[in-house]
């Protein structure tokens, strides 16, 4: 039996949280899940460490302060390395990522080493975003696909399982950026190196409870990403 992580980064997401691990539950896919912590001040990581002894599955790392998505799975990914893990999930904690599809998610990582969860490969598929906001991801991801030359239509979404394997291959220690920038800057290093990518159809809902952490600083760390991906990184 192959073991899988979910990773779900959490800055507080206490409305969310519990009836996001009972959904998983429900899948009866035997995953286990780490939460990564940054302090929130809505009590999230107080909650989940008096889950762990009621819920074997469940893990936590805790760090002092918002410290960034980026780095919270980075600190995730070394755990599922260092454990033993087959495949590791990224997932958000607001249900914008829905548990139901993780089984699909499986079943082509087994003939791939990264699966991509995509809001624009049958169309569109969001719900609840205003348009503003859906008009930014998509020409977010028309921009990135030409500066990178990605094969890929959703380069910034953030449901995805990959091979541990796969991204053992990677410098952990040199991804520092965050967001968007963060999810294209590992797929497109795993591109890089050959590894098999494969996109599948997600629903994407945006969150009805807490509140989003997207930030201007967020999306123009990701425009000068590409600028560094595509002309001064060519190694990478
Ligand atoms: N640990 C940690 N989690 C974060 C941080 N920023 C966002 N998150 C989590 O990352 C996920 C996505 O964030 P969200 O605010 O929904 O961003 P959006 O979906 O782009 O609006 C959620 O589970 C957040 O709680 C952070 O600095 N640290
Ligand atoms: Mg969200």
């Amino acid at each position: 039996m192959a073991r899988t992580l979910v990773i779900i980064p959490t800055y507080n997401e206490i409305e969310n949280l519990p009836r996001l691990l009972e959904r998983i539950e429900a899948t009866k896919l035997g995953v286990d899940v780490m939460i990564v912590d940054d302090g929130s001040p809505d009590g999230t990581g107080k909650w989940v460490k008096e889950q762990l002894p009621l819920r074997k599955y469940l893990h936590l790392i805790q760090r002092e302060g918002k410290q960034g998505l980026g780095s919270a799975y980075v600190r995730g990914f070394r755990f599922a390395i260092e454990n033993g893990y087959d495949y590791v999930f990224e997932m958000d904690a607001d249900f914008s990522h829905d548990p139901d599809f993780l089984p699909k998610f499986l079943e082509e990582i087994e003939t791939h080493d990264l699966v991509l969860g995509s809001r624009y490969v049958k169309g569109v598929t969001v719900i609840n975003w205003p348009m503003s906001r859906l008009l930014l991801s998509y020409f977010a991801n028309v921009y990135a696909r030409w500066a990178t030359g990605l094969p890929i239509q959703d380069t910034t979404g953030g449901y995805k399982c990959f091979r541990v394997a796969a991204l053992k291959s990677l410098d952990l220690a040199k991804i520092h950026s965050d967001g968007y920038s963060f999810q294209i800057e590992v797929t497109y290093k795993l591109w890089k190196k050959g590894f098999r990518i494969q996109e599948i159809p997600i629903i994407f809902m945006d969150r009805t409870a807490g509140v989003s952490k997207m930030s201007s600083k967020i999306i123009k760390e990701a425009l000068f990403l590409l600028i560094r991906l595509r002309f001064l990184d060519g190694s990478a």
